[in-house]
């Protein structure tokens, strides 16, 4: 057994018996009460999930097994010469709440690199896509016909306990993340850089550098790879993606059909795909601008004619958060330091200034703050991934790592199907006795 693995076995061990604990000595106390408004409003705010892998506190942002973004980058080990720790560290923090050392990852890379090789029925399967197809689209297909590679699937059929789940789960699982990197990459050279072949992957690099060089690109943006996974990773579950892969497992569906799923959620312009909105939102001003940058009143203007004419401004407001999103920062920092004069950089920072007060003054959005994606889809930019159809690809290898963590600690913990209650509005009408 890895390192990892026998970590996280001794982990699940200790925790089954919280959960059986809890159960067993609490199962019936009240935790929250449930208002009309949350029934017909998205479920906003029930506190209905539970995992360890991270939470999200209104005000401070994404905490991962309990380290702030800061600190995850800070304490996990890196690269000689990187800015950005590795992205396979992540992994074993988020499964295991322990940082690792670096002969930990390194070993966890060695896992990684026996568990890249893609199919060739995959490619096939991309390649037979239209090239105008969204490559999230493409994404989802591609790790959807995967599924016939499940260990998890084999061993269910040949009897498995349900004690052992976690473990053939923990093997798809990491053999789904190993591969994701190297499809993305394949599917932006398939559709945007046709003709300069697909370049394998290098033994020698790490998921983040590695990326970068299928990708065709040099440093820093093996850096840029490496904070991109590592800050869209989790958000804790209930966002639409964790939570879309965490229902479709507790069907005991396998992580294939679950991060095929996760990456349909993921898809959606007021999820993952507002990173892609804002570049097209800003090309949309800085064609207005006939390239010169607009000034203060003209970039109020523009967030003004889009509010008025019933759209969202992309990458900002949260369903959760209600301050500036740590990711934003952390991407900010790194455009500070590597990119300051760039002009949608520019263009992003005078946002910040007006976009705030005019969504306090429209008084909707109850976050008037900007959140991560306002920010990812200039830093790619900036560094020639200018397809911004692609943006969400990126989003999603980040978010496969957070979801299949959780889906292996879900079957760790023998969490059920899940099956909400739902009601009639004639019901609700009888309830709230307004009939
Ligand atoms: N611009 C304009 N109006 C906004 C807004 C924004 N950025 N954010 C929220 N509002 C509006 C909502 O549309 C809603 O209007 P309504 O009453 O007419 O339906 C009202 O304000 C209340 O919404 P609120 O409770 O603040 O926000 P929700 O939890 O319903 O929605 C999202 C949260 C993120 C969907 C919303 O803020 C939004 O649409 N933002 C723009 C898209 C975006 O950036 N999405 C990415 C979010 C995230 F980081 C991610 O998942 O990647």
């Amino acid at each position: 057994m890895s390192k990892l693995k026998d970590t996280l076995y001794q982990k699940i061990l200790d925790h089954r018996k919280r959960t059986t604990k809890l159960l067993k000595e609490s199962g019936d106390t009240v935790i929250d009460e449930v208002k009309v408004s949350q029934i017909i409003g998205g479920m906003r705010g029930i506190k209905s999930l539970v995992t360890d892998i991270s939470y999200l506190d209104p005000y401070e942002g994404i905490r991962y097994r309990g380290y702030t973004l800061q600190e995850v980058l800070s304490k996990l080990p890196k690269a000689e010469g990187a800015e950005m720790p590795y992205v396979e560290g992540l992994y074993y923090l988020l499964l295991t709440g322990e940082m690792p050392s670096k002969e930990e990852v390194e070993e966890l890379m060695v896992t990684f690199r026996n568990r890249r090789i893609v199919p060739r029925y995959v490619w096939d399967v991309i390649d037979s896509f239209p090239s105008e197809s969204h490559p999230m689209a493409i994404l989802s297909a591609a790790v959807m016909s995967l599924e016939r590679e499940s260990h998890f699937n084999v061993k269910y059929k040949q009897g498995l306990n349900k004690m052992d789940y976690w473990d053939s789960t923990f093997e798809d699982a990491t053999n789904l993340i190993a591969k994701m990197p190297l499809i993305g990459a394949y599917i932006y050279n398939k559709l945007y850089q046709k003709g300069k072949g697909h370049r394998y992957p290098d033994p020698s690099m790490d998921l983040g550098a590695n990326f970068a060089y299928m990708m065709g690109k040099d440093k820093p943006y093996d850096d840029v790879s490496r904070m991109y996974f590592i800050i869209h990773a989790d958000h804790e579950s209930g966002n639409v993606s964790a939570h879309t892969g965490h229902l479709v497992a507790s069907t005991l569906s396998d992580v294939y059909y679950s991060i095929s799923a996760m990456i349909n959620g993921l898809a959606g312009p007021l999820h993952g795909l507002a990173n892609q909105e804002v570049l097209r939102w800003l090309q949309g001003l800085r064609n207005q601008m006939d390239g010169k940058l607009p000034n203060e009143d003209e970039m109020k203007q523009y967030v003004w004619d889009t509010l008025n004419r019933g759209q969202v401004i992309p990458g900002y407001g949260h369903a959760v958060l209600r301050k500036t999103d740590p990711r934003y920062t952390v991407q900010r920092e790194f455009c500070l330091k590597h990119m300051p004069d760039d002009e949608l950089f520019k263009y992003v920072d005078a946002l910040y200034k007006v976009v705030p007060d005019i969504l306090r003054e429209q008084g909707k959005a109850k976050n008037p703050w900007p959140n991560v994606d306002a920010q990812s889809g200039v830093v790619q930019w900036h560094y020639g991934i200018t397809e911004y159809d692609f943006y969400t690809v990126l989003f999603a290898i980040g978010r496969s790592i957070g979801v299949l963590s959780n889906i292996i600690w879900d079957r760790a913990l023998g969490y059920p199907l899940e099956r909400p209650k739902s009601v009639t509005t004639d019901m609700l009408e009888k309830m709230v006795g307004s009939t």
